[in-house]
């Protein structure tokens, strides 16, 4: 695992401010346990909420639009997320990918806007189960990566972060072997190495995400090149979520 694990919570669209008492949990336990960093993503309309309820967990928003402003009904730009608090941003994922037909073209934009505005990011890639199926998931996640990735410069290890989620994984409660993982990551790895060369690079952490929960961390955080996690349903409660992080400490 990474030198320092990274575990961020994906709230995708629930919370209202009656979760703010989750946040803060997370965040107590999280000043105890300092090995790990930790992260939640809630939905726009909490982030600032949260952003106030917390003092040593990182914030971040789901989404933002690749504009600086503009006539874009329901949009939020990243600028606008930086305002309310947030240090980074969730890009990429598939449920966007899917249900908003965002492509790599779009993914790539709002990353360069979210670099632009100076919020870190969270990028995010994984095949389908007919891609696995077929035997070209390592094929499609490279290339997925390369079309999404935004040019970066200077540390890129302080700005991206990778997500490796298998869509066939979300939400399922089925989950890859850590052999599939580990291969995965360091194809992920050699990718990374290949663009930013390897001392740059190697800050870089690729976290995993689908279906993870407190029974099955500790396993999926072993696999080769695991640097944390994104944690959906597991992450809306503090006590599951904890136990994730403490899987990682
Ligand atoms: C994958 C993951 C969080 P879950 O989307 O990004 O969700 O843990 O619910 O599978």
């Amino acid at each position: 695992m990474a030198e320092r694990p990274y575990i961020v919570g994906n709230w995708k669209m629930n919370g209202t401010r009656s979760m703010l008492s989750e946040a803060r949990a997370i965040d107590r336990a999280s000043q105890r346990l300092m090995k790990v960093e930790v992260a939640l993503a809630p939905p726009f309309t909490l982030l600032h909420a949260v952003h106030k309820e917390v003092q040593q967990i990182g914030v971040g928003a789901q989404d933002c639009h690749p504009g600086e402003d503009g006539a874009f009904t329901g949009d939020v730009s990243a600028s606008m997320v930086l305002d309310a608090g947030a240090k980074f941003v969730i890009l990429g994922h598939s449920e966007r990918r899917q249900a908003h037909g965002e492509d790599d073209a779009l993914v790539k934009a709002k990353a360069t806007a979210a670099l632009n505005a100076g919020l870190r990011i969270i990028l995010c890639c994984g095949e389908s189960e007919e891609i696995r199926d077929a035997g070209e998931a390592e094929q499609f996640v490279i290339d997925q990566l390369k079309a999404s990735m935004p040019k970066i410069s200077g540390n890129v290890g302080e700005v991206l972060t990778v997500a490796y989620e298998p869509i066939w994984a979300i939400g399922t409660g089925r989950t890859p072997t850590a052999d599939d993982i580990g291969s995965m990551h360091r194809a992920i790895r050699a990718l990374l190495v290949e663009l930013y060369g390897e001392e740059t690079s190697a800050a870089v952490r690729i976290l995993y995400g689908g279906s993870v929960n407190p029974g099955n961390a500790t396993e999926l955080l072993g696999a080769d090149e695991v640097g944390g996690a994104l944690v959906g349903g597991a992450s809306l409660t503090a006590e599951s979520f904890l136990g994730i992080v403490l899987a990682a400490a």
